[in-house]
């Protein structure tokens, strides 16, 4: 149903069935499943000025997803699977957003989107067992459906230093790219090495006067392997989709490969080098860390077999002794695995300079530049923040969200955020969340598929059923979490400061924001809540609600 989305005058709050926040891959997809398939009454909203959401915002030179281009993309429009161009292994963000504009125009979803408006607060109104949702535009909306898209990387980590407002030059946020940012010939410096800083810093080094790269935390990454893909590479591809999406989505991590079963100690030193030079030439981050070995990401000695043929390579690229000890890290191999197209080869140009900012950090930004601990004034014009995400829950304490009783979500998730299967969150009935916390740490677009076919699940059957309210059970929530816990406690991921844990925010709770028991037995928890018919949920029939 189309809906003009914009309040009257005598109608100040415009009913609809369901309100999506968002217009990336999850807010694309719910409004064809909710709209399309289930025939409600929808609108999206999103802050950005297109839709697209990560791809639309993080325009920085380099930008290119690391899962492999056939996995990373809905496989709900098979037609649209084999239509679509497969130019390359990996895709950059260009073509993705192109694919998403794409998916946008095909299915005629523009028309329930309204772009450039921000969704400021949402409240559920007990008595009318309704969300009241406000745009930052004043408009009010009333919806039975709240579905939030936020995005689990989205919500920009920009550091506060002394200082930042003297710079006379421009800063940028990797994920705030501006489209006239000019950097050809300039002294540009970028702060952060994570994965925007890794594609930024190997993009930008051929075109800038001088790059200097300050680096909190050296980083392991191996090379993409990135290139055309082969005729007949697409040609087998597409002949097979079918059966690679089942896998994707019936595997622990939904990348396309299947994963080792070989402990890593189980063979010899020389074979363990093979291994790994092979997966070197192979390509990509994921694959390096679970297609070579069974073990990494739990076995300290595993783990250090692979940090150990990093540096070694770090040490036979990086012709600078000096430069090269500082890249190599010494911290567990176990932040999200990383992929580059010549990262630490980068650091061999004369143009390009490096700074330890654990051995003297920055202590001002000055109107020319960034000043060190040494005294040394780094001279720009640009810099970068490369800063990354307050990830998963950020954007959801960027909204007043209150669920019963005026509950905040601030207040609900004070403790470290929460849910039950990432879709749902106690008190805080019909709002589904897409990628909401303590969801799959996988490849995301298989992951937002199987959450959003399951909120459709759930919608169509609240529809037939004359179901009022739907809400997971504080105990079942409590369980979810601490299974979670559980397994993160397993990994060594939870040694590891990173914004997996919530470690890269000053202040923020650190916690397990992800069931890392795998995709496809994440799947299996859902379909058993279904199959149970909603045994750890509270639901409200639309006449015990009337009677309430
Ligand atoms: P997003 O694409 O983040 O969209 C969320 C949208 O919600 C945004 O457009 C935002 O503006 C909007 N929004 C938020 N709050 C509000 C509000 N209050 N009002 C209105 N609108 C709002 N994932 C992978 O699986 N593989 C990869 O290789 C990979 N690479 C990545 C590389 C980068 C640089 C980044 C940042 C992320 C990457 N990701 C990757 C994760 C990526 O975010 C997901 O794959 C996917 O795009 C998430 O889609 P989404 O729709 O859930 O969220
Ligand atoms: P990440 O992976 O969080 O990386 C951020 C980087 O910025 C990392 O090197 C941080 O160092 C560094 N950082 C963060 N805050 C500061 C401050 N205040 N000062 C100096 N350095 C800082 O974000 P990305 O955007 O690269 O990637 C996020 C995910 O998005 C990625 O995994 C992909 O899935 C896409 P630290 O390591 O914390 O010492």
């Amino acid at each position: 149903m189309e809906h003009s989305g914009q309040p009257k005058a005598n109608e100040p709050v415009v009913s609809l069935d369901a309100v999506i926040i968002g217009a990336g891959f999850g807010g694309l997809y719910a409004i064809k499943k909710l709209r399309d398939d289930l025939g409600l009454d929808v609108l999206a909203f999103d802050t950005a000025g297109g839709i697209g959401g990560t791809w639309y915002w993080n325009r920085y030179p380099g930008a290119l997803s690391d899962s492999e281009s056939h996995v990373y993309a809905f496989s709900w429009d098979e037609e649209l699977l084999q239509e679509w161009d497969l130019k390359r292994r990996f895709i950059p963000q260009p073509e993705i957003l192109r694919y998403l504009e794409h998916v946008a125009e095909r299915h005629d979803l523009n028309r329930s989107i309204r772009l450039n408006t921000r969704i400021v607060e949402a409240a559920f109104d007990e008595s009318a067992g309704r969300w009241m949702v406000t745009t930052d535009k004043g408009q009010k909306y009333s919806a039975k459906y709240l579905i939030t898209a936020l995005g689990l990387l989205s919500a920009t980590n920009v550091p506060t230093i002394k200082g930042q407002e003297t710079f006379k030059g421009d800063i940028y946020h990797t994920s705030r790219w501006p489209k006239d940012a000019n950097i050809k010939g300039k002294r540009v410096g970028v702060v952060g090495t994570g994965s925007s800083g890794v594609q930024t810093i190997t993009a930008i080094a051929p075109d800038v006067k001088h790059l200097t790269v300050f680096q909190r935390s050296a980083q392991y990454t191996v090379p993409s392997g990135d290139g055309p893909l082969r005729p007949e590479e697409v040609a087998q591809i597409k002949k097979n989709f079918r059966k690679i999406w089942d896998d994707v989505k019936n595997s622990p991590l939904g990348f396309g490969f299947e994963l080792s079963a070989t402990p890593t100690m189980s063979v010899s030193e020389e074979e363990r080098e093979r291994i790994f030079n092979e997966a070197w030439k192979v390509g990509g981050g994921f694959r390096f860390m679970f297609e070579t070995f069974s073990d990494m990401g739990v076995d300290l000695a595993a783990n250090k077999a692979a940090q150990d043929f990093i540096r070694k390579k770090i040490g036979e690229i990086v012709k600078d002794p000096e430069t090269a000890r500082k890249l190599m890290p010494t911290e567990l191999h176990a932040k999200r695995p990383l992929c580059d197209a010549g990262y630490y080869e980068t650091f061999n140009r004369p143009n390009v300079s490096l700074v330890d900012i654990k051995a003297t950090p920055i202590v001002e930004i000055t109107p020319n530049g960034v000043k060190t601990a040494d005294g040394v004034i780094h001279e720009l014009d640009v810099l970068v923040f490369a800063t990354g995400f307050d990830a998963v829950d950020g954007n959801f304490k960027r909204i007043e969200l209150r669920g019963r009783k005026g509950l905040r979500i601030q207040d609900h998730w004070k403790d470290g955020s929460s849910s039950y299967l990432s879709v749902t969150t106690s008190h805080f009935p019909n709002m589904f969340m897409i990628l909401g916390p303590n969801g799959p740490f996988s490849n995301l677009p298989p992951a937002i598929e199987i959450q959003v076919d399951w909120i459709g699940d759930v919608v169509g059957y609240m529809e037939s059923h004359g179901v009022a309210t739907f809400e997971a059970t504080e105990q079942a929530e409590e369980e979810w979490g601490r299974l979670c816990a559980e397994i993160a406690e397993q990994t060594l991921f939870a040694q590891t400061a990173s914004w997996i844990f919530g470690a890269n925010i000053p202040g923020k709770k650190k916690s397990a924001y992800f069931y890392m028991g795998g995709l496809n037995a994440f799947r299996d928890k859902l379909k058993e809540a279904t199959g149970t018919k909603f045994k750890d949920f509270k639901l409200e029939k639309e006449k015990e609600h009337r009677l309430a």
